[in-house]
């Protein structure tokens, strides 16, 4: 992939960044056997818009939207896991690819959501074993005639909600069968679009509601080595800007409660809100927490997700806070504007570049500092920690795991598009 001078250059400002790190106290080559373990969950529906391949082929609802329209969406199995493949190789570093249902090997036949089985998800087994990868999984309550009221696990419609109970148990054996097969826990997630546009007055009762239906999924136990449930609050979507059953206080207590993670999508607070802030706030008390990693531009708009200050605070607050084995971390956006393999790429390598910047922090000098009160120390090692040689460090990180450094995974996306993706009308 890259040159034998291009390498010596890597290795070389490698060795210079690893000099200048262990003078800080901190071990590059430990950091980066510790980074290449963390498995970085990657959602398939950035590959096809969130639309899945049912034969009832429903429009995207539930309050979520993808704009744009670039070529080349994958339109079936074959192309989705083809595209995730290039996108993976692109990808230091563990990796689990998060799938929804309406994902499901349906072999041209109709399956609606309530008669979903372990078999239509072997073939995605098959697949995420011979790419060494584990598997996240979700209910899809959206996009299906059932969930048009608004309400689904949370619809005073007994009919309605029942459905969506087997819909959503079944999703969780399927998971159970994930984490199995492949020995890597499967994280299951439920996000639920349950809400109104306008003023409410049951909203309580749809609490109520919510959480018996919980109550009833969750009463099927699986050994926590195959499955462990997360839920996903939101503050608003289209169509339920005025109430949302599901909202953070309500799954907070939910999980805290019933041994349960919190999963934190970074768009869905207010937008000053901060999930970096929230991360120890609930350390004491929560199972755990999993991240969907997305940015959000003025609204949940599920922007791909970039190096940014925040994405490069939460990391940071994982490691000081000692809570990598309680966090899992994945990402969610969907961007149909641009070339979908590269807004894969994109998105993975800013979180895994962030949480290298966060191991790479000397958190114990700096603590030091804290602890004995000299606080310009505190932040001005803070501030240093900036311009510190962190590029080599992952330049030389993408090398060794043989994946291209920074600016030539570019031109493997190109090539990408021009092969494949161009073929694809
Ligand atoms: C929606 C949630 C949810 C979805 C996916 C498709 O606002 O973020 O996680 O993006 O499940
Ligand atoms: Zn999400």
């Amino acid at each position: 992939m890259q040159t034998r001078e291009h390498m010596k250059n890597i290795e070389k400002q490698y060795e210079y960044a690893k000099e200048y790190y262990a003078g800080l106290g901190i071990n590059t080559d430990k950091v980066l056997k510790k980074l290449e373990k963390i498995p970085v969950s990657i959602h398939c529906w950035q590959g096809d818009d969130v639309v899945g391949f049912e034969e009832s082929g429903s429009a995207l609802g539930g309050g979520i939207l993808a704009t744009g329209n670039f070529k080349g969406r994958a339109r079936n199995l074959a192309e989705l896991q083809q595209d995730i493949e290039k996108a993976f190789s692109l990808i230091p570093g563990a990796k689990k690819i998060n799938l929804h249902p309406i994902y499901g090997d349906f072999k041209g036949k109709k399956v609606d959501r309530n008669a979903i089985t372990v078999d239509h998800f072997k073939s995605w087994a098959d697949w995420a074993e011979s790419n060494s990868a584990g598997i996240d999984f979700n209910p899809t309550p959206f996009s299906h005639i059932f969930a048009e009221s608004g309400y689904t696990l949370s619809s005073k419609d007994k009919k309605i909600r029942d459905f969506w109970i087997e819909h959503t148990k079944r999703c969780r054996e399927i998971s159970n069968y994930f984490g199995k097969r492949l020995k890597k826990t499967c994280i299951f997630n439920l996000w639920i679009q349950d809400g109104s546009k306008d003023i409410t007055l049951s909203k309580l009762e749809h609490r109520q509601i919510l959480k018996d239906s919980l109550d009833e999924v969750f009463s099927i136990k699986y050994p926590e080595s195959n499955i462990i449930d997360s839920l996903e609050s939101k503050l608003f979507g289209i169509a339920s800007e005025s109430y949302v059953v599901g909202s953070h206080e309500f799954y907070l207590s939910y999980a805290v409660k019933n041994d349960k993670l919190i999963t934190f999508d970074t768009g869905h607070f207010h937008p000053t809100e901060l999930v970096s802030d929230k991360i120890s706030a609930v350390l004491p008390y929560i199972k755990g927490i999993m991240l969907h990693l997305s940015r959000g531009i003025r609204w949940d708009s599920d922007h791909v997700t970039i190096l940014s200050d925040e994405v490069i605070n939460i990391m940071r607050e994982i490691v000081i806070s000692n809570a990598l084995d309680k966090v899992y971390i994945g990402t969610d956006f969907f961007d149909a504007s641009i070339n979908r393999i590269g807004a894969w790429v994109i998105g993975a390598r800013a979180v895994i570049k962030a949480l290298l910047f966060a191991l790479l922090e000397p958190v114990s000098l700096i603590k030091k500092y804290e602890s004995s009160g000299q606080l310009f120390a505190r932040l001005g090692l803070l501030e240093d920690t900036k311009t510190m040689p962190f590029g080599a460090v992952w330049n030389y990180y993408c090398s060794s795991q043989d994946m291209p450094q920074d600016l030539s995974w570019i031109d493997e996306v190109f090539k990408y598009e021009k092969d494949v993706l161009d073929a694809r009308i």
